[in-house]
């Protein structure tokens, strides 16, 4: 059968038998491991969620049974298929029954609404959509109704919003399939979403062998084995909570993952205590609120053993309160869902865990930091990070344009990312070059933002910043010029969030401030002056 590579930009072929020989990639797909896992030690507990507990023997069952329900609703081999589920078991069962049938899931992330979904649909001409009835107050199955009406030939699966309930047992009646490869460890594994510098999402593929060299790599590095306890309560969907070692790899190694709905104290504090939570992989906002709590003193937390923090860039300062005050180690990483992650080594001295965000996963890891020029820089010093390897993809998916400029031509990526890498090969992130805003973790493209804001009436030009945050890092912000003749006192933060709201954008994207202006500050050549906007 020809290999799923649709929209994928292949490995030169001397590169891929590189990364084979080395043994960076092997004859393994996703799901394998799962499989082996569940004939190790069928009776281990395997995903705990709120009362519920699915054994090893269980979630193998499941998701052959929902494979099976999802063949009949016609998903193959290749077909791309939106998973839009919060942190539910739902998530784990489908995404691994996707892979059974040798189909592709997108990751979309649960806070996303009719504008991302559409376009992820749209753009991979997705064959089914997976979601809740109501995520967040949000009537999801009103927007599968509306997805199935434009696109007629989109199956939809609505589970209830706990993603339980009666579509879930009905999919559960099926009879399992036989767990058997359907993919080749060469196809497209997988679209992960990019928080995108563009108006438009960018997605991401993934193989077999990209990604299971990472989570190969990082079950060791990050301390996993049989006997961990993983916390996800960051969003399920994103790579920290899926490969960073995620729930791949931990159920790889035999451990329990335990989702919370969301990261508060009064969520997560219970759940470490009556788990014996071994390891969580956080972005900073989540860490500062468990540091700040009073809560702590009421819960045992000493099971936590390490915690990874990463998404966005922890201060040294917080970073030095984790040991301390939460008896964990701290593991900072610094990944992006193109590829690259870098952690900290769990042993690695103070004054590292502190100030820098690792070094790369995998020896196939190349990196280069280089000047405006791009020339190299020496160590120490400030430069762009560029990097290519074995779980770095080599162009985003069906989007020729955007590969020409965010790919060099030999392969590299342009992170987007200032970073300082010291003589070791330690990285820390010092800036950014990409018109992104990173909200304590969680990725703003300002253009996508400011494209919907341009067509709200009265609004002459929208500019849409980053500004620095104590908690957040960084929270979105709006210059917006009223159109002449409109009171600009008509120009609310609500006006402007009810617009985007009804234009189906994800609330984390939405502006947490408005400034009505005159005119934007422009730069010397006449270009909006984002950096003096970022200042106000
Ligand atoms: C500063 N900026 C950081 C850090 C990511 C593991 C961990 C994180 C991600 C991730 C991931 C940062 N300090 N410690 O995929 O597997 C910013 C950079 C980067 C972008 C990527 C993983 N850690 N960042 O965050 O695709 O700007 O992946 O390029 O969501 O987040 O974002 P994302």
């Amino acid at each position: 059968e020809p290999l799923v590579t649709d929209g994928f930009v292949p490995y030169p072929v001397d590169v891929a038998g590189r990364y084979r020989r080395d043994g960076h990639w092997t004859d393994e797909t996703l799901p394998e491991p799962l499989f082996a896992s569940v004939g190790r030690h069928p009776e281990r507990t395997a995903v705990v969620a709120g009362d519920e507990a699915l054994t090893y023997g269980e979630l193998g069952d499941r998701v052959l049974r929902v494979a099976g329900g999802l063949a009949d609703l016609g998903v193959g081999r290749g077909d791309r298929v939106v998973v839009h589920l919060p942190n539910v078991p739902a998530f784990i069962v489908f995404v691994y029954a996707i892979w059974e049938l040798g189909a592709v899931p997108i990751f979309a992330p649960a806070a996303h609404r009719r504008t991302e979904i559409e376009q992820f649909v749209e753009h991979a001409g997705a064959r089914a959509y997976v979601t809740v009835a109501t995520h967040a107050g949000t009537d999801l199955a009103a927007l599968a109704a509306e997805l199935t009406a434009a696109h007629p030939g989109l199956r939809t699966v609505v589970l209830d919003a706990d993603g339980a309930g009666a579509v879930l047992d009905r999919l559960l009646e099926h009879a399992p399939v036989a767990h058997e490869r359907r993919s080749a460890p060469q196809d497209v594994a997988l679209l992960q979403t990019s928080g995108g510098t563009t108006g438009r999402p960018k997605l991401i593929p993934h193989t077999h062998e990209t990604y299971g060299h990472s989570v190969r790599l990082s079950i060791p590095l990050c301390g996993i084995g049989a006997d961990s306890v993983q916390l996800i309560a960051v969003p399920i969907c994103h790579s920290m909570s899926v490969r960073s070692p995620g729930f791949l790899g931990v159920l790889q190694a035999g451990g329990t993952v335990v989702l919370a709905p969301d990261g508060s104290p009064d969520t997560v504090f219970p759940l470490i205590e009556r788990h014996g939570v071994t390891q969580a992989s956080v972005v900073p906002p989540l860490l500062l609120a468990w540091l700040n709590s009073s809560l702590r003193e009421h819960h045992d937390l000493s099971s936590l053993e390490s915690l990874h923090v990463g998404g966005a860039k922890l201060s040294a300062e917080s970073a030095r309160r984790v040991t301390p005050e939460l008896g964990a180690i701290l593991q900072q990483g610094f990944g992006m869902a193109e590829g690259l992650v870098n952690y900290n080594r769990l042993d690695v001295d103070e004054e590292t865990k502190a100030n820098c965000q690792g070094r790369p996963v995998s020896p196939g890891d190349e990196l280069l930091v280089l000047d405006d020029d791009g020339a190299p820089v020496t160590p120490g010093s400030p430069g762009h990070l560029l990097t290519r390897g074995p779980s770095t993809i080599r162009g985003y998916y069906r989007a020729p344009e955007l590969n020409a400029a965010s790919f060099t031509e030999d392969g590299y990526y342009r992170t987007g990312d200032i970073v300082v890498r010291d003589e070791r090969g330690y990285i820390t992130v010092v800036g950014r070059s990409k018109d992104q805003i990173n909200r304590g973790g969680e990725k703003v493209a300002p253009e996508e933002v400011e494209n919907l804001v341009l067509a709200l009436d009265g609004v002459h030009d929208v500019s849409v910043v980053g500004v620095a945050d104590r908690v957040l890092g960084e929270r979105v912000k709006a210059y917006v010029v009223a159109r002449e003749g409109v009171d600009p006192s008509t120009l609310t933060l609500g006006v402007i969030r009810r617009h985007l709201r009804e234009r189906g954008l994800a609330e984390y994207k939405m502006p947490d401030a408005l400034e009505v202006v005159a005119e934007f500050p422009r730069t010397a050549v006449g270009k909006v002056s984002k950096l003096l906007q970022r200042q106000g």
